[in-house]
């Protein structure tokens, strides 16, 4: 039925016009799980299942450069949809990349291989965030995620709902001022204790976007948001408290507020890397999951957390080097940890370039093996 949207170019030509009645989800055990209802099995994921373990991936990408990959809602629907169509996963994630977003601030980002993500030009003093666009129109600087969104919708039939995400302010606001990645951040917290004010006129800044693009997201057809943190670990439970979570619980409440207005639920999640001082904090900030990365004991993980949000996690990514029988008992161990109930299986942060994916798809069968055995006993 929806073949027009699949095959045919004009619907490359004119994204426009396509329709939002997207194909009826037919496996929504993800979104059960992350709302805290029951289900058959775990639902799984893995963060950047999309990814270059996949031959087909760097095939897709060779002599691409990135950002220009990530512009191309073709290029991105058939990234996202790769990792499908090897493994059973019960979501997908929109391939994209969480830097697009101090790009559409106006910040020039560049993928530099063998180094990764790099400003060319990042910010070094307060008076460089004049240099940001204050007002962004996201439907102009972005529209082309969500016209990748909806393509993906379509194209995905149904088959597991389709996740979107950005990064959080905290972590964007690093790379902007890193100019790249970096082991201490140190240039990006010393404007935290150096010019504080700076910083939160900054994160502000974000925040304002990062509401606008997630409820774009949405209304492009996104089904779960995941909000990365992924350097919320170098703060600390002091600078955290003041620089990252106020913000995270901005845009949680602010998109809640947008989406209820027309009846949308829409599960919310935070992945604050790292971030185990802030557990209860952040299992009361308004997201439905907050997800773990491996330090992090699991039984434990669910006591401070008080049933108040289900759990997305937490598999050490390194496990997956085991061996495949090794795999599966970690992968029990892990699932009688958090429970099945309230659950999402995950790794603790994303897959590596040099994983085997026979051992993903271990993993991800074990996964539902182990936990279809456990709900049938309860
Ligand atoms: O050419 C390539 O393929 C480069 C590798 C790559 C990929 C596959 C980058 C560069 N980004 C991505 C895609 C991506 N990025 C996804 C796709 C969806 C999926 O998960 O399958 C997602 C969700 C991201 C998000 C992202 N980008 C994060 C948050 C998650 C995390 O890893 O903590 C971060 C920190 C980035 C920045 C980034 N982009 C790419 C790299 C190598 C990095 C990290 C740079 C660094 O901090 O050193």
């Amino acid at each position: 039925m929806y073949n027009y949207y699949l095959q045919s170019n004009t619907c490359a030509e004119d994204p426009d016009t396509w329709p939002k009645d997207f194909p009826t989800l037919q496996n929504d055990t993800f979104l059960r799980a992350a709302r805290g209802e029951e289900t058959e099995h775990v639902p799984v994921w893995c963060m950047r299942q999309a990814g270059r373990y996949l031959p087909e991936f760097r095939e897709s990408r060779a002599g691409k450069d990135f950002f220009d990959t990530c512009r191309s809602p073709e290029s991105c629907c058939e990234l996202t949809l790769q990792p499908l169509r090897r493994f059973p996963f019960d979501a997908a994630i929109i391939f994209s990349d969480i830097l697009v977003v101090p790009q559409a601030m106006g910040m020039d980002v560049l993928m530099v291989a063998g180094k990764g993500p790099t400003f060319p030009d990042p910010l070094k003093e307060p008076e460089d965030l004049q240099r940001l666009r204050t007002a962004v129109d996201v439907e102009k600087e972005l529209g082309y995620v969500f016209k990748a969104i909806t393509l993906t919708r379509h194209k995905i039939e149904g088959k597991v709902p389709l996740i979107g995400f950005t990064g959080a302010p905290w972590t964007l606001m690093a790379y902007m001022i890193e100019g790249g990645g970096s082991n201490t951040y140190s240039k990006a917290k010393r404007w935290l204790y150096r010019h504080p004010e700076a910083s939160h006129m900054l994160l502000r800044m974000l925040t304002d976007v990062i509401v606008e693009y997630l409820l774009g997201q949405v209304a492009a057809g996104a089904q779960a948001l995941q909000v990365f943190d992924s350097h919320a670990g170098i703060l600390g439970p002091v600078q955290f408290k003041d620089f990252s979570l106020p913000y995270l619980r901005d845009i949680a409440r602010r998109v809640k507020d947008k989406l209820k207005e027309t009846g949308q639920d829409v599960p919310m999640i935070v992945f604050a890397k790292d971030a185990h001082y802030a557990l209860e904090d952040l299992s009361q900030s308004h997201y439905e999951v907050v997800g773990l990365d491996w330090t992090i004991d699991p039984r434990s993980a669910r006591e401070r957390t008080g049933g108040k949000v289900s759990l997305q996690g937490n598999m050490d990514p390194c496990a997956l080097y085991s061996p495949k029988d090794r795999i599966s008992e970690i992968v029990q161990k892990m699932v009688e940890g958090f429970g099945t109930r309230g659950y999402i299986a995950n790794l603790g942060h994303g897959l590596y370039p040099d994983m085997d994916p026979e051992n993903v798809g271990a993993f991800v069968e074990a996964v539902h093996q182990h936990s279809k055995l456990m709900i049938k006993q309860i």
